[in-house]
């Protein structure tokens, strides 16, 4: 595949409703998208870095410079250009991930599109539609978020993740079990808000039958998370902490956690994605598909990934109305607590040209050196 340009494009889209997390609050997402033209088809990736380097190191101004100074310039000088060449071409510059990721998914949606195939066919989807969970942030007060997690059970979400920090843990889960009784699917997010000596507080958690608690602990601490593991019953998983396959592999053989939260934008791709999850599989370690307040660029991918067998736990794949008042795709909407997935060429949704124009802050066009 020739590349002929790439468009580097940064929108601005309010959220319905702020989302706090122990390491910031958003109100709205700039998203950097990626938009490429080969001669048979064009593409579209979605960059999940945040405004600000909070939740990993990466953030979107940043992403955007990687991209135009580092990872383009090597994507133009691969002759032939396929989407699975595309992290080895990209591999010289360290890190980055989530830049990679962009680019990749933008070239694998041209090719893709270009071939009739969709993402879920070529990621290996064995479902039509995935189950669906929604992740609450913090609240300024219990009854707030009650209400909040009151709407999402009536629009049908599957499970409920409580974001949490110190002094924002045992007491609102035991309202929430309170209020909606023990056989909802709950489960806790830290965000590495928490360090090895809250162990004896985390190991408090036991007793609210939660699915898993989702990186307690610093990123890099890894072994760390294996002596929690020593301490506290409900099963940990990790998010920030899973860079690639390989990090997956090591972080399960110490004992780290028995169960991932698989994000492309962290691993660097779907297709490293795809390889996390194969990873997990062959170790009997279920996965579930993160969520970084994509738009429907974004979600397509997400839903397709999630739509693999190793995906058995609901993921914080949420319908459209959950982030947006209106997407830039068509709306990804709930029904019975699915969405379900794409089957047209590539990412399979049609982005709302007109509305991503009236919502651009900026467009820059790269083309071969
Ligand atoms: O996309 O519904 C979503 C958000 C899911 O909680 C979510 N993501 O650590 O898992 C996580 C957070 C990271 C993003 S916070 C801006
Ligand atoms: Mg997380």
């Amino acid at each position: 595949m020739e590349l002929i340009d790439v468009e580097l494009r940064r929108i601005r889209l309010p959220l319905v409703t702020p989302f706090r997390t122990s390491f910031g609050v958003e109100t709205e997402r700039d998203v950097l998208l990626v938009r490429v033209t080969t001669p048979d088809a064009q593409g579209w990736g979605e960059c999940v870095a945040g405004s600000e380097p909070l939740y990993s190191s990466e953030h979107v101004d940043g992403a955007q410079l990687v991209a135009r100074e580092h990872l383009l310039p090597r994507l133009f000088a691969v002759g032939d250009l396929a989407a699975a060449g595309v992290a080895g071409a990209l591999a010289p510059v360290k890190g980055h991930q989530m830049a990679k990721a962009a680019l990749e998914m933008a070239v694998l949606d041209a090719e893709l599109r270009a071939a009739g195939v969709s993402f879920g066919a070529h990621l290996g989807a064995v479902r039509e539609a995935v189950d669906c969970g929604v992740s609450v942030g913090i609240f300024p007060t219990i009854p707030e978020m009650l209400d909040q997690v009151a709407g999402y059970l009536a629009a049908g979400y599957k499970r409920v993740k409580l974001k949490i920090e110190p002094g924002w843990d045992v007491a609102p889960l035991r309202a929430v079990r309170e209020r909606f009784g023990d056989d909802l699917l709950l489960q806790v997010d830290a965000n590495t808000a928490y360090t090895l000596a809250d162990a004896p507080h985390l190991a408090l958690l036991d007793d609210l039958g939660l699915l898993l608690i989702e990186q307690p602990l610093a990123e890099d601490d890894i072994p760390g998370h294996a002596e929690l593991a020593k301490v506290v019953k409900t099963p940990i998983c990790l998010d920030e902490s899973i860079v690639s396959a390989r990090s997956a592999e090591y972080a399960i053989a110490i004992g780290a956690c028995s169960i991932i939260n698989i994000k492309a934008g962290r691993v660097g791709g779907y297709l490293e994605a795809r390889r996390a999850h194969d990873v997990c599989v062959e170790r009997r370690v279920p996965v579930w598909c993160g969520g970084m307040l994509e738009t429907g660029i974004g979600r397509a991918a997400n839903v397709a990934l999630a739509a693999l067998p190793g995906f058995t736990l609901p993921g914080d794949t949420s319908a459209s109305d959950r982030y947006f008042d209106r997407d830039i795709t068509e709306p990804f909407v709930l029904h019975e607590g699915m969405l379900s997935v794409p089957t047209a060429p590539g990412l399979g949704v049609a982005v709302d040209l007109e509305y991503l124009d009236a919502i651009t802050d900026s467009v820059e066009v790269i083309g071969p050196a």
